[in-house]
């Protein structure tokens, strides 16, 4: 299986008969989280799109390139006794278990619009915590000024690692404030469940006014560093993906236009709809790049 940028195509709505059952039975298999998080005012009105359609529409290259590999592979993935390791330029670095970082009793519900590169879209609800409030548990100290990510490297648990078609192991990356912005969530649940793996258990990054590619899934990694961290879809094909990668109608992929979107399950007849200047976040986050030239830093 040869993964290459070209890939990432946008394709023809289809589908997956199949996958309607595959979803009712993971809706009985998921494990509930107990509760369902608090409701904050950063969540979006939208209908969300269907648990069906969250989990078996997916973007984990570990798990293969086509939309339904990962709800059919991720299987595979041990989530058990997971850690995070924090480090870099942190007061407190150390590996910490997810429900330290980020206890069941602190989640919040976030409806968030998500908007791939690809020019489709959904709406889910995540549950989460700011990463903000992680960062705090390790002490971010004076000098940083980013923050990288990155996801487990282990071809045995992740098939799709056996190909060296991406540098392995998934990397990502954010500017400080942009880290510590309240929008910029770590997820551990969705639809007020235990995160499915193909979605990225058992904690992922979720950055709404970016495009997908930037919300890393099965994170075991976070490093505060002085320097702008190496992404790999930068690293792949820098003239096509930045490091900033925000939702901007007015900046076309090289090979589509970013004017538009598919959102999934509006059906065969839904259309498309309007792309919104960072994904609609605008008023929350324009601040942030303020002065700055967003066709040069795509
Ligand atoms: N580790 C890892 N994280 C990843 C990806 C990936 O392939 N590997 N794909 C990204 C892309 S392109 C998108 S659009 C979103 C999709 O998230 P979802 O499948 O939960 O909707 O995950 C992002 N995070
Ligand atoms: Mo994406």
């Amino acid at each position: 299986m040869k993964l290459n940028w070209s890939d990432v195509t946008p394709e023809a709505d289809f589908l997956n008969r199949r996958s309607f059952l595959a979803a009712g039975l993971a809706m009985l298999a998921t494990p509930a989280l107990g509760l369902s998080g608090k409701p904050s005012g950063f969540s979006t009105d939208e209908k969300p799109n269907s648990f069906e359609d969250i989990t078996h529409y997916n973007n984990f290259y570990e798990f293969g390139t086509g939309k339904t590999d990962p709800a059919e592979y991720a299987g595979s993935l041990k989530t058990a006794g997971w850690q995070v390791a924090i480090d870099g330029m942190v007061d407190k670095p150390g590996r910490y278990g997810v429900e330290d970082l980020v206890p069941d009793s602190a989640l919040e519900e976030r409806i968030y619009r998500l908007r791939c590169v690809e020019a489709w879209s959904m709406v889910i609800p995540w549950l989460g915590v700011p990463l903000a409030s992680v960062l705090a548990k390790a002490g971010v100290q004076p000098g940083a000024k980013h923050v990288a990510f990155r996801t487990l490297e282990d071809p045995a648990q992740m098939p799709g690692q056996r190909s060296r078609s991406i540098d392995w192991p998934y990397r990502e990356g954010l500017r400080l404030d942009e880290a510590m912005h309240p929008l910029t969530i770590l997820a551990t649940g969705l639809y007020g469940k235990v995160l499915p793996n193909q979605n990225g258990a058992p904690i992922r990054l979720v950055v709404p006014w970016k495009y997908g590619f930037k919300s890393i899934k099965s994170v075991v990694s976070i490093t505060l560093t002085d320097k702008q961290p190496q992404t790999s879809w930068q690293m792949l094909q820098p003239s096509e993906y930045g490091f900033y990668a925000n939702v901007n109608p007015q900046v076309d992929h090289p090979r589509w236009s970013q004017a538009t979107e598919r959102r999934i399950g509006a059906g065969l007849f839904g259309g498309r709809q309007d792309t919104l200047m960072f994904n609609g976040y605008a008023d929350q986050v324009a601040d942030l790049y303020a002065g700055m030239d967003l066709r040069k830093n795509y």
